[in-house]
């Protein structure tokens, strides 16, 4: 029996000494060298007492190693965890706790609170270099042993995403999910052997990962692998590339470099964007700098993607495109109000589908939807309807030609520079810090980060706040991405009859605040 996912990513087109990864200033890894590290990282796991279905987690920088860890992960028949270096020991220790993986890999600076995290779990180090025990072990390990056994329905990757109720979810991701998801990108954005993407993503998150890695794999294409986004860098690196995605504030930190040029544009024949509403006016300015119009697609990590902005036809700004080919996109319930923060929209108003034009709840269905969360049922049934639509939390239209515009959510969420933010998680860490009362956290327009979080605080009576002593009360707490960029300090928060605070009164008051 086969391995639904491996063997169709490893099966690519792609001689083998074609470079997979290109690491500019050294020597590419080429396909044969990344698929012999997957096969002895799989053996490790292994020996390790890896069983078809167990975790592995994976809180690394990014280096070829770690694309390695993820491939011999699922050859293995392993459950690939992917978690982002940024997350506190605190974070960390949910995410170990939940998923219970038999492995984890870490850096080696975090090899001690990894360990105290899960006495379970097997430790490997993995440094940003891809140094450490996980290499030296695998290296020692035979490359001969066949992938583990895995059908199209059995789990390949649980990817958390934070739960309105401030408490994190795992969403199940099955081998099918990723690569119906990966084929259907692939042919739709044409991607080919000849391709060589411009890769500055993170790899623990759908986009930098799978979106990105899956698709040029399985066209055997390369990708010039750089550890995180840096403009001037993108500047003398794209003119090698002919492909690149990013979320909206790679794209508004590329137009502010004036070396940033037509002629630097000219080799690359699609910028994607997603993550985050990409703004028109970027889309006209991008288009006005380099003669090129971004293409947008949306998706989630429950998701996978579900629309996109067509290859040949209209890049319409604004718009995140028609559903991809094989995934049904719908819009359910009543119009709300675009910015209406978090609006529970009521049960019966979800079960009808609305006109085209009209403003509702995001449906979508298809062979990329996910699996449910991680030993949650009831936010499973919550989200998922037992016939296959997954109810996302976003608000849009679809006009009559299928076109998806997105409008607002109803689920209170803030995206950061392309990362997701839940309101409720950094509430509940304000709320317990001395002398507050409450809290309110919103997302305000930032011109790098599309939004950012500020916290809004109401101190107890008699109490008197420094937001300086708060931001550091909260500092080894979450993730520096969650942390609020500004603190103010307020006599009360402003509430509906019902008691309600209202965010979007809180927004429009300080929408001008990094203007
Ligand atoms: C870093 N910082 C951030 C962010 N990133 N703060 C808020 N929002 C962020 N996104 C912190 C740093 O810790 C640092 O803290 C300070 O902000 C300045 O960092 P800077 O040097 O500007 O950051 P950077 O390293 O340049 O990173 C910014 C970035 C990066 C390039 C926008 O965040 C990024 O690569 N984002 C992409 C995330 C992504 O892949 N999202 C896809 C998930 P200090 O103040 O201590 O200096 S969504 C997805 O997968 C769905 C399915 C989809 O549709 O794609
Ligand atoms: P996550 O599940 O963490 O990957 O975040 C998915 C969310 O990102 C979606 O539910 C949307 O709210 C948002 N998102 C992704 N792509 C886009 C896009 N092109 N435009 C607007 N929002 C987007």
């Amino acid at each position: 029996m086969s391995n639904h996912l491996y063997d169709a990513l490893v099966a690519g087109p792609a001689a083998p000494d074609a470079p997979c990864l290109i690491l500019p200033g050294d020597a590419p890894v080429t396909y044969a060298q990344i698929r012999d590290r997957a096969a002895r990282i799989a053996a490790l796991l292994t020996v390790s007492g890896l069983q078809p279905g167990d975790r592995v987690a994976a809180q690394v920088e990014k280096s070829p190693e770690a694309l390695a860890l993820y491939l011999g992960t699922i050859r293995a028949g392993g459950v690939f965890l992917p978690l982002n270096p940024a997350y506190t020991a605190a974070e960390v220790a949910y995410f170990v706790g939940d998923a219970e993986p038999v492995a984890i890999v870490c850096d080696p600076a975090r090899e001690a609170e990894t360990r105290t995290a899960s006495a379970a779990a097997k430790v490997f180090t993995l440094d940003a270099a891809g140094a450490g025990t996980l290499t030296d072990d695998a290296g020692a390990m035979a490359a001969d042993e066949p992938a583990a056994a895995r059908r199209p329905d059995d789990l390949a990757a649980i990817l958390y995403t934070s739960g309105t109720t401030g408490r994190s979810k795992g969403a199940m991701l099955s081998h099918d999910n990723l690569l119906s998801n990966a084929r259907t990108l692939t042919d739709a954005w044409e991607i080919t052997g000849a391709d060589v993407l411009f890769h500055a993503l993170p790899v623990f998150h759908t986009h930098g990962l799978f979106v990105a890695c899956n698709t040029l794999m399985l066209a055997g294409g390369a990708m010039i692998w750089r550890p995180r986004f840096d403009p001037s860098e993108a500047v003398s690196l794209l003119p090698r590339a002919t492909m690149m995605m990013g979320v909206p504030t790679f794209y508004t930190r590329l137009l502010d470099r004036r070396d940033f040029t037509r002629d630097v544009a000219a080799d690359v024949r699609v910028f994607i964007s997603g993550s985050a509403p990409l703004l028109p006016e970027t889309h006209r300015l991008f288009e006005e700098r380099t003669g090129q119009r971004i293409l947008e697609r949306y998706g989630m990590t429950e998701t996978n993607m579900t629309t996109s902005n067509p290859l040949h036809g209209e890049r319409r700004p604004g718009s995140v495109g028609p559903a991809l080919p094989g995934v049904e996109v719908r819009i359910m319930g009543e119009a709300a109000p675009p910015d209406a923060g978090a609006v529970e929209l009521p049960e019966k108003n979800r079960e009808t589908e609305l006109a085209p034009g009209e403003i509702g709840m995001i449906e979508v269905r298809g062979p990329n939807v996910f699996q449910g969360y991680w030993r949650m049922p009831e936010q499973t049934a919550a989200e998922l309807r037992p016939d296959g639509w997954f109810i996302t939390g976003d608000l849009g239209t679809k006009g009559t030609d299928g076109y998806v515009s997105i409008v607002g959510r109803a689920k209170d969420l803030v995206i950061s520079g392309g990362l997701n933010v839940y309101p409720r998680e950094v509430e509940m860490l304000v709320d317990d810090l001395p002398g507050v009362l409450e809290s309110a956290v919103i997302g305000v327009p930032h011109p790098d980060f599309g939004e950012a979080v500020v916290a809004v605080v109401v101190p107890r009576p008699g109490a008197t706040l420094d937001p300086g002593a708060l931001a550091g009360a909260m500092a080894d707490r979450i993730a520096r991405f969650k942390q609020p960029r500004r603190i103010v300090v307020a006599d009360e928060l402003p509430r509906n009859a019902m008691g309600k605070v209202q965010k979007a009164a809180l927004r429009e008051t300080h929408r001008a605040m990094f203007a």
